[in-house]
């Protein structure tokens, strides 16, 4: 994109319409990284031009054991040859080291790296960079001791407690990969992630209270062991945190007990202190040794592993993370909260790696924004005074909802960025952000990124660039943001199209997980020459991009991508069900939610126990979040000639439309939507 297309008329803007535009907030411009619009402009044409310098002088303010001449390479057109990104080849660093020795180095050692927040208000804990550095060291000798070496996978199952960083900074610290798997995921998603990596040892917890909730983990653990064995992966051991008894439980109810002691089990506490004291020295890594995998939804059904690797990855997330929040290590008032789970790639980026690299203290939380009651975040910041939090557009819309004065009711005068992230933020909620949370005084900014991205890619930068609700506007440094339209055509200056990236970044995967060609297939070869995102987006007037939503197969529930297909797996597998459909609904809360269409087997009807055990099923192939909230009977599903579902026609039908349903002449039998949409006043 050239600069040419960033123009502005602030002239008049005009409530409630896309034309209205929020300057970054003058005290937020004087001291920021990036002050105005203009350093931004210099900056990014730097950074596109001259990009391998660009990166290089922003990788020297991390440290590298050994440096490398090389900067960004990359091909990303097929024809030319093999697909790759390289960063810094042949430097060698590691970004455990980065994360905590750099700040200890630089006389951090004393400064809290977390303030750990419970699910219950009354447990608290903090962990500075020193402490945080014992227990890395000591844990990653406790993963040697079990035989864990460079370059092995480790499966992380763990809830949001301390001991969920102190294992990814010591897989890290020793380069053994982590497979972070989210602790609401069923027995069966589990098992398919510790089987797709062979992983042989497993970190996990007997339990934790979500709400006013117990989820009990380990047994779930069992049966993902007793899965990954049938299918061949034998997970040797499996260290366990006893967390349910050093934590409060909801409602003062006694904790359940677990017992931990037997089999593969090994108790967490007592390896620490097995081990409390034998060296566990730095593995220095090579710029591209692989880093961790992060499984995200695929369209095809089967979760894609997603390979970041060192040098990359630790760059761009270091400098996202400082610019995009506009972080100052030399500022210890600055407190900093992401509110995501380290299951998923932000927690990973932006409440891991990427504050700890830049050496502030950050807020870790456990508990979920509803419990106690809705003014728990709020409630929160001002507990620790944060400065700057990073939320999710569905957290907001759902405490939006309670009233303003869950919100007021506590001080927020230190906040001063607001950041989202997941989902497209609706303009109504990205103004109450601004309004009710931030008292018009707060950057918010809105960030476009993908598991696969490895950190922000679309995003305002807080000091910098004016603000249009519901826009992620403009692109990071180093990111060439280029809109296609269906024959692969540049789409230039205002208009709507494919997302996709002409250009590589560091912090770009490498891979899928041992499938190269499924990584080319899903990304690079829809458009050659491009990394496609699957996202739809519009270039407005100026030049700003407006994130329209999943042009494939995936949905974005509350923030979290689920495979149509997936779910279709999960409900054929119950032996009444023939074939399913499953399509993305709006929703005023989530966003999307799955709405199920299925065809069942000959004589069978969809009654409530039938609904119940569907919903049932899914849950326990793949989690509560994918859980249909409408499940309705086909009697037949739309389909072409060739035999493919018109997925666009049923999505329709589940909003509600009677006409206007699009082209339906390729169909084999049309009968069947009249079907559909009269049947859709018995749907459960
Ligand atoms: C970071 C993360 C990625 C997908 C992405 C897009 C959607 C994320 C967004 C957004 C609009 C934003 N998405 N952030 N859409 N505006 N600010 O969420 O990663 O779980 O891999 O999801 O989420 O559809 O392609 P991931």
């Amino acid at each position: 994109m050239s600069d040419a297309h960033v123009k502005f008329n602030l002239g008049n803007p005009v409530e409630d319409s896309e034309e209205e535009v929020f300057l970054p907030p003058a005290p937020l411009l004087a001291g920021a990284h990036v002050a105005g619009l203009p350093s931004y402009h210099e900056m990014y044409s730097d950074s596109i031009n001259n990009s391998d310098a660009f990166w290089k002088k922003i990788a020297q303010e991390l440290h590298f054991f050994e440096p490398s001449n090389n900067g960004l390479e990359y091909n990303f057109d097929s024809r030319k040859g093999p697909i790759f990104t390289r960063f810094m080849a042949g430097a060698k660093t590691n970004i455990s080291y980065n994360c905590l020795e750099r700040n200890i180095q630089r006389g951090y050692g004393d400064r809290v790296a977390y303030l750990w927040e419970g699910n219950e208000p009354c447990d608290s804990n903090t962990i500075t960079y020193n402490q945080l550095h014992e227990q890395v060291l000591n844990f990653s000798a406790v993963l040697r001791a079990h035989g864990v070496k460079k370059g092995d996978v480790v499966a992380i199952y763990l809830p949001m407690v301390l001991e969920l960083a102190v294992a990814m900074l010591a897989c890290a610290r020793i380069g053994a990969l982590h497979s972070v798997v989210f602790a609401g995921f069923s027995a069966d998603s589990l098992a398919s992630r510790i089987v797709d990596a062979k992983c042989k040892i497993l970190i996990t917890a007997d339990g934790f209270f979500r709400g006013p909730k117990a989820v009990i983990l380990k047994p779930i653990v069992d049966k993902a062991i007793e899965i990954s064995k049938e299918q061949g992966v034998n997970v040797e051991s499996a260290i366990i945190v006893e967390h349910l008894n050093r934590a409060t439980a909801p409602n003062g109810h006694p904790a359940p007990t677990v017992d931990c002691s037997k089999g593969i089990y090994h108790k967490y506490f007592s390896e620490m202190q097995k081990y409390k004291g034998v060296d566990s020295p730095v593995e220095w890594m090579d710029a591209e040794d692989p880093l961790f995998i992060l499984y995200t939804s695929g369209s095809t059904g089967k979760p894609k592993g997603i390979l970041h690797t060192t040098a990359g990855y630790m760059t761009y997330v270091y400098a996202t993370c400082k610019y995009n929040f506009d972080l100052h290590h030399e500022n210890e008032k600055d407190i900093y909260w992401c509110t995501a789970d380290c299951g998923w790639i932000t927690g990973h980026s932006y409440l891991l790696y990427g504050p700890l690299m830049n050496g502030v203290s950050s807020v870790f939380f456990e508990g979920v924004p509803s419990y106690p009651d809705a003014s728990r975040l709020w409630a929160v910041t001002e507990k620790y005074k944060v400065t700057k939090l990073y939320t999710s557009p569905t957290a907001i819309r759902a405490l939006m909802a309670f009233g303003d004065q869950f919100v007021t009711k506590h001080d927020r005068s230190t906040l001063s960025i607001l950041g989202t992230v997941g989902e497209p933020i609706n303009p109504a909620a990205w103004r109450w952000l601004h309004k009710v949370v931030g008292e018009a005084r707060c950057s918010i900014v809105d960030t476009y990124w993908q598991t696969e991205t490895g950190g922000h890619m679309i995003v305002p930068l807080p000091g910098a660039t004016p603000q249009k609700p519901g826009s992620a506007t403009l692109p990071f440094f180093g990111v060439n943001a280029v809109l296609l339209d269906a024959e692969g055509r540049v789409i230039e200056g205002p208009g709507e199209g494919n997302l996709c990236f002409g250009k590589a970044w560091p912090g770009m995967m490498r891979n899928v997980y041992g499938d190269y060609e499924r990584f080319v297939k899903t990304y690079m070869q829809p458009f050659p020459g491009y990394y496609f995102t699957g996202d739809g987006a519009r270039r407005d007037d100026d030049g700003y991009i407006w994130i329209t939503g999943r042009v494939d197969d995936l949905m974005n529930v509350s923030g979290h991508l689920l495979s149509t297909a997936e779910i279709e797996g999960a409900l054929t597998q119950h032996p009444k069900v023939a074939e399913a459909a499953v399509v993305s609904a709006p929703h005023d809360i989530k966003g999307s939610y799955p709405y199920a269409f299925v065809t069942l087997k000959n004589g069978e009807r969809l009654s409530k126990e039938l609904i119940v055990e569907l919903k049932q099923i899914v849950r326990e192939k793949i989690g509560a979040i994918a859980q249909p909230d409408v499940i309705q009977e086909a009697p037949g599903l739309p389909k072409t000639r060739s035999g493919k579902v018109t997925r666009r026609i049923l999505r329709k039908i589940a909003e509600g439309c009677d006409s206007g349903l699009g082209d339906t002449t390729t169909l084999v039998d049309e009968t069947v939507i009249q079907q559909l949409i009269s049947g859709r006043d018995n749907r459960a």
